[in-house]
C-alpha cells in the first residue's frame, strides 16, 4: 500500500479545515468579543496506529477510507462547556462541508470517563486528479475534557490499553475533578469573560 499517496488528501483536509477554524477564531478576536475557540490542532493518524485501529475493528484496508472515519482528525478547544455548543452552531452553519453524523460523549461520557463532541464530516478536497471527498472527525471539548483526554491516552499507549486498576481508579477520579472544574468555570464565566475583555481591549490600546 502506497500510505504517503493514500494519506495526501486527508493531510490537505485536515491542513485546509486549521486555517479555516483558526481564522474564525481570529474574526472573533478582532471584534473583542469572547472566542469560542481557545485553539485549533489536527493530524493525520500515524500508518501504525491505523494498521492497529484496522485489526482490532476487522476494517479491511481497502475498505479505509469509508469506515476508518478519523484517518484525519481536527479538534476544537475551548475554554467553556457553553462555548462547545457555540462551536457545534458555528459548524452546522458551514456550507463547505457536510456532517455525517455526530456522538455526543458529554451528555453520555464513555465508560473510560472520556468526554467530548465528536462530528464526522464530510469534507470536499481538491486535487490534480479531481475532487475527492475525506471523511474527517472533528472533536470539540473544553481545555479540562482536552487535559484528561491526554493523559489518559497517553496511559492507555503506556500499558497498550490495558491500564492497571490503581491507576484506572485515579482516572476515574480525574474525569470527575475533570467534569467538577468545567462546573465551577462555568459559573463564574461571565466574570472571567470581562476580565479577558479588559485584557484584549488594553493590548489593543497599547499596540495602537
Ligand atoms: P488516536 O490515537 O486518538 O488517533 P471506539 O474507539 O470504538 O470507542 P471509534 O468508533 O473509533 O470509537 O470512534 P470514536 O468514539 O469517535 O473515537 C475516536 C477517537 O476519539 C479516538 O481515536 C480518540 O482520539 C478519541 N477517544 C475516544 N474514546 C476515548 C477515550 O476513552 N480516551 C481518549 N483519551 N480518547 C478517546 P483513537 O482511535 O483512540 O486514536
Amino acid at each position: 500500500m502506497d500510505w504517503d499517496s493514500f494519506l495526501t488528501p486527508y493531510k490537505q483536509a485536515v491542513d485546509e479545515l486549521k486555517v479555516k477554524l483558526r481564522g474564525i477564531r481570529e474574526q472573533y478576536q478582532k471584534t473583542s468579543l469572547h472566542t469560542p475557540i481557545e485553539f485549533v490542532t489536527g493530524r493525520v493518524k500515524p500508518v501504525s496506529s491505523i494498521l492497529n485501529k484496522a485489526e482490532r475493528k476487522q476494517i479491511p484496508l481497502n475498505r479505509l477510507d469509508a469506515e476508518m472515519q478519523d484517518l484525519a482528525g481536527v479538534r476544537i478547544v475551548t475554554q467553556f462547556v457553553e462555548d462547545i455548543e457555540t462551536v457545534i452552531e458555528l459548524v452546522k452553519t458551514r456550507t463547505d462541508f457536510e456532517i455525517v453524523s455526530e456522538r455526543d460523549y458529554i451528555l453520555q461520557k464513555k465508560q473510560s470517563g472520556y468526554r467530548s463532541y465528536h462530528l464526522v464530516l464530510r469534507y470536499p478536497v481538491h486535487t490534480i486528479e479531481g475532487e475527492q471527498k475525506i471523511l474527517v472527525e472533528l472533536q470539540i471539548r473544553t481545555l479540562s475534557m482536552n487535559f484528561w483526554a491526554t493523559i489518559e491516552h497517553s496511559l492507555r499507549y503506556k500499558y497498550s490499553g490495558e491500564i492497571p486498576e490503581d491507576i484506572n481508579m485515579r482516572l476515574q477520579r480525574a474525569s470527575e475533578a475533570a467534569f467538577w472544574l468545567d462546573e465551577e468555570m462555568s459559573i463564574i464565566r461571565d466574570e472571567v469573560q470581562e476580565a479577558q475583555r479588559i485584557i484584549t481591549a488594553k493590548q489593543r490600546q497599547s499596540r495602537s
